[in-house]
């Protein structure tokens, strides 16, 4: 073995390939199985020194970010795991290691429904709320306000293309929740009827500009105007390190056939090939923080102007690659 190339154990391996495949999907799911990697990787180590055992972290973290380097979890998880491992000896540095990870899952098991708890207080009894796509966040600040005894009732946007409005729509009837579903270009119409716009976010940035599903921000934009308050849920795990430093958050552009079937573009174009007309399917929008109420984490809720603090208290200064010191 060269310092050059250090050992990744195949458990490591293996849980690279997963996430690169989508078999290990969602922002919660990612960090608890980049965490476990890591801790394996301790654990299986044969490194004979201390330099040695550092080197097969870095490359077990790598080899980890490199699978799908946009999906912020990932480089944050490993940002908590590796953050802060010291040790004298190989010995120490593994029960370091293990001892972050396993802090770091526990933590993650937990961050849901606190985050749930703190978003809840925004809702009172009787509140009418507006939802746009499909946010495990912003559903449980919903579930735990059902569970302080509130009724809640909620107006669900299908949000289109691929309707995710739906599950959010069957989540909120098995809680016996109301539910009014709208098509999209209805919001504005039913926004004088909502108390709060209730969202999830795929990541926030320093500047606390939240990105969610395409169509948010234009949600916000009308929430402001009617004077209905918008709320962000969003584990800290969404927040987006790199953004400290300037770095933009790469917006994933989706099949056009998700908005268009092949036989809807037969009736458009006749069958012809037509180089002058194309579908644009972009899955986020960015909404900036002046159209944002409240950013709602397991740690507080922030007004979205001051999320960065607390990126800086739980990331650090950011180093561009998670693994670096
Ligand atoms: C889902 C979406 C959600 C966030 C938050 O888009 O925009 O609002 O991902 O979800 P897609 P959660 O369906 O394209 O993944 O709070 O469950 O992490």
């Amino acid at each position: 073995m060269t310092t050059e190339e250090p050992a990744v154990a195949p458990a490591v391996a293996e849980t690279a390939a997963d996430i690169a495949a989508m078999r290990t999907r969602g922002a919660a799911t990612i960090a608890d199985a980049v965490a476990e990697a890591l801790a394996t990787q301790a654990r299986v180590s044969e490194a004979d020194g201390v330099e040695a055992f550092r080197a097969e972290l870095r490359a077990a973290a790598q080899r980890l970010y490199e699978t799908r380097p946009t999906a912020v979890s990932l480089p944050n998880a490993l940002r908590y795991v590796l953050r802060g491992i010291d040790g004298e000896t190989v010995t120490a540095l593994r029960t370091a290691t293990i001892d972050r990870a396993e802090q770091f899952q526990a933590d993650l098991a937990q961050a849901q429904s606190r985050l749930g708890e703190i978003g809840a207080n925004r809702l009172r009894d009787g509140d009418v709320v507006m939802t746009h796509c499909h946010s495990t966040d912003a559903l449980a600040c919903i579930e735990s306000a059902l569970a302080d005894g509130k009724a809640i009732e909620a107006i669900v946007k299908e949000t289109r293309p691929r309707k995710q409005g739906h599950i959010t729509a069957s989540d909120l009837r098995e809680w016996g929740v109301p539910v009014t579903l709208i098509v999209d270009n209805a919001a504005r119409r039913y926004l004088d009827d909502a108390d709060h716009v209730l969202v999830g976010a795929d990541a926030i940035t320093a500047d606390g500009s939240v990105i969610n599903k395409i169509g948010t921000s234009g949600l916000a934009v009308m929430a402001r105007e009617r004077g209905v308050p918008v709320m962000v849920a969003a584990q800290t795990i969404k927040l987006h390190p790199d953004t400290m430093t300037g770095h933009s958050v790469e917006i994933e552009l989706r099949d056009e056939r998700e908005v268009l079937t092949e036989s809807e573009s037969v009736e458009i174009l006749g069958g012809e090939d037509d180089p002058e007309f194309s579908v644009a399917n972009p899955a986020f929008d960015v909404t900036p923080p002046r159209h944002v109420d409240a950013i709602v984490t397991e740690h507080g809720q922030f007004p979205p102007e001051s999320i960065v603090t607390l990126m800086r208290d739980l990331f650090g200064e950011p180093t561009g690659r998670p693994w670096e010191p």
